[in-house]
């Protein structure tokens, strides 16, 4: 057996069969890693080694943190889960805050002690996060005491979490105190490149969320391939953005990737459009992460960011309609960089940079990464036609000791769940999610062709699109429509969208029904929940 540091073997013994794992690609010269690797080493430790510690690492409101004070912080904390709380090489830990510093420093003192991060969504509740814990046989807790309390309910339920620690807590028996009597340095744990360092939960639309499983290795595999290539980032960008620490998104874009070049990032706890957009302006942010929603909320207020200090914007977390590139490019100059990513695969790849981009296509494969269309057969479709998008590359998917395993890892290719074309020249262009096509008078629609030409209406803010049945179509195109402030809902309305869409796409494409709605149904990802819009539509629970 290969070497591991692992004495706690849960995640090992949980991995999926070998048959059932997807090929992984190391032909880049930059993935070529050791036998041995801690990600903490090389994200945080290394700057401190080569004389970067008092370089800026992460701001927050009222809070300057060099590198040197996270890497002290992450040392405390390691510190604190194996001496105080028995910690070994292989437990779970369980992390759960709003973003912010403390999130950060736990979430590498993890890594340093070779343990496995599983951090939380700042909205799951009690029996949510129970699923979490029990599926990841979690012993150890991190949490920002203002989220205390789904934690204690589900850890009244779960015998296996035996140990919790509250920080950004003043208290007496809160993680800072016991902090303050360890010392600020710590061994890193020797893991192997294939010990898993952290669990990623999918978002569950469908089922209960699965695990995914990720090795020191594909931490590093994700900040050489992306960030250098398309990114680009500097030692001088500042970032910042809105997707939690939680999902993969938000931990590359706002934590790996910054350091990964000695950069600096700004954690925010909230994130609506005008904080933003006056952190922009206060931190003099570089480098912006959010999700095409997010972009298209903020679009109307964004003039100020014109010729500032931002020069970066990545969309993802789902589709990037061309109304919404538009938009933001009219309302900042700045064109922005689309990329599709998926919890499986860590992060993005596919993607375009700002002088690459091609309006309605994510981009092309990202170095490092190969993909595919394929047939439902399993072979290559033709150029121009929509068929399953299949990936490989550095990162894959592992589900922790989950059938669904088989289904999104077929003949060594990862396949994304995503109905997809290539083009002549090698940008692929999303169409919908697979299971999301709408089959209508047998025409194969795909909902956010539809949305696209929706929004470039002005009096439109957001849309959603789904088939719903119809006795004499099978599906029939439905919108649920949120209007701009200022414009009416009503028949006059839903007819001026019809005839907006049928002038601007395919007629037969155009919603047969438009229903107005106040807001949308999204995850914390920024997702639409089309399940959700579909019970909405047929009068079901909101
Ligand atoms: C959809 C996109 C079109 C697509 C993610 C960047 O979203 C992320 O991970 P999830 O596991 O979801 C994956 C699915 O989301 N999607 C994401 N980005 C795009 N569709 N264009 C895009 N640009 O259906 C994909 O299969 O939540 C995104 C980095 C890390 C991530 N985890």
């Amino acid at each position: 057996m290969s070497y591991s540091a692992h004495t706690d073997s849960f995640t090992r013994d949980n991995l999926p069969p070998p048959e059932l794992q997807p090929e992984f690609l190391f032909d880049l010269p930059e993935l070529k890693f050791p036998q041995r690797l801690n990600c903490a080493g090389e994200l945080l430790d290394r700057h401190v080694r080569e004389g970067r510690g008092a370089r800026l690492c992460i701001q927050a409101p009222g809070l300057r943190w060099t590198y040197a004070d996270l890497q002290q912080r992450a040392n405390r904390i390691a510190n604190v889960l194996v001496n105080d709380l028995g910690l070994v090489p292989g437990n779970r830990v369980l992390l759960r805050a709003p973003n912010n510093p403390m999130m950060a420093a736990c979430w590498f003192a993890v890594m340093k002690a070779g343990a496995v991060a599983v951090a939380t969504m700042p909205l799951l509740r009690a029996k949510e996060l129970k699923h979490v814990i029990t599926k990841a046989r979690i012993s150890h807790a991190l949490c920002d005491v203002r989220l205390a309390e789904e934690l204690r309910n589900a850890a009244g339920e779960c015998p296996e979490l035996k140990h919790l620690r509250y920080f950004n807590d003043s208290s007496a028996d809160g993680l800072e105190a016991a902090m303050a009597n360890h010392p600020a340095t710590f061994d890193n744990v020797d893991t192997a490149a294939t010990d898993t360092c952290m669990l990623a939960f999918t978002s569950g639309t469908t089922g209960q969320p699965k695990a995914t499983m990720h090795f020191h290795r594909d931490v590093m595999a994700s900040c050489v391939c992306w960030p250098p290539y398309v990114l680009r980032p500097v030692a001088d960008d500042i970032f910042m953005g809105t997707p939690p620490l939680a999902f993969t998104f938000g931990l590359g874009g706002l934590l790996l990737f910054p350091l990964s070049v000695g950069a600096s990032t700004v954690l925010l706890e909230q994130g609506a459009p005008q904080d933003l957009v006056d952190a922009i302006a206060t931190y003099k942010a570089t480098v912006l992460f959010t999700a095409p929603t997010s972009y298209r909320a903020i679009a109307p207020i964004a003039g100020a960011l014109r010729n500032s200090s931002l020069r970066k914007c990545v969309s993802a977390g789902e589709a990037l309609p061309a109304a919404t590139r538009a938009l933001w490019k009219e309302a900042t100059g700045i064109e922005m960089i689309d990329g599709i990513g998926a919890t499986e695969l860590m992060h993005i790849f596919i993607s375009a940079d700002e002088a690459h981009a091609l309006p309605g296509a994510t981009g092309t494969v990202v170095p490092g990464y190969v993909a595919c269309v394929m047939d439902d057969a399993g072979r290559p479709s033709p150029l121009g036609e929509v068929g399953n998008l299949a990936v490989k590359g550095p990162t894959g998917c592992r589900y922790l000791a989950d059938e669904r395993q088989a289904k999104y890892v077929r003949d060594g290719w990862n396949y994304t769940g995503d109905a997809y074309s290539l083009d002549a020249a090698g940008y692929f262009h999303y169409h919908s999610r697979t299971d999301d096509m709408i089959i209508s008078a047998g025409y194969n629609i795909a909902g956010p062709e539809v949305e696209d030409a929706l929004l470039r209406h002005p009096a439109v803010a957001e849309c959603g699109v789904i088939g719903i049945a119809d006795e004499e179509r099978g599906q029939i195109v439905k919108a649920m429509v949120v209007l701009r402030p200022g414009s009416e809902a009503g028949p006059a309305m839903a007819k001026e969208l019809q005839d907006f869409v049928k002038h601007n796409i395919a007629p037969y494409k155009y919603p047969r029904s438009i229903e107005f709605v106040s807001s949308l149904p999204r995850t914390e990802t920024g997702k639409l929940q089309r399940f959700r819009l579909r019970q909405i539509s047929a009068g079901g629970a909101r």
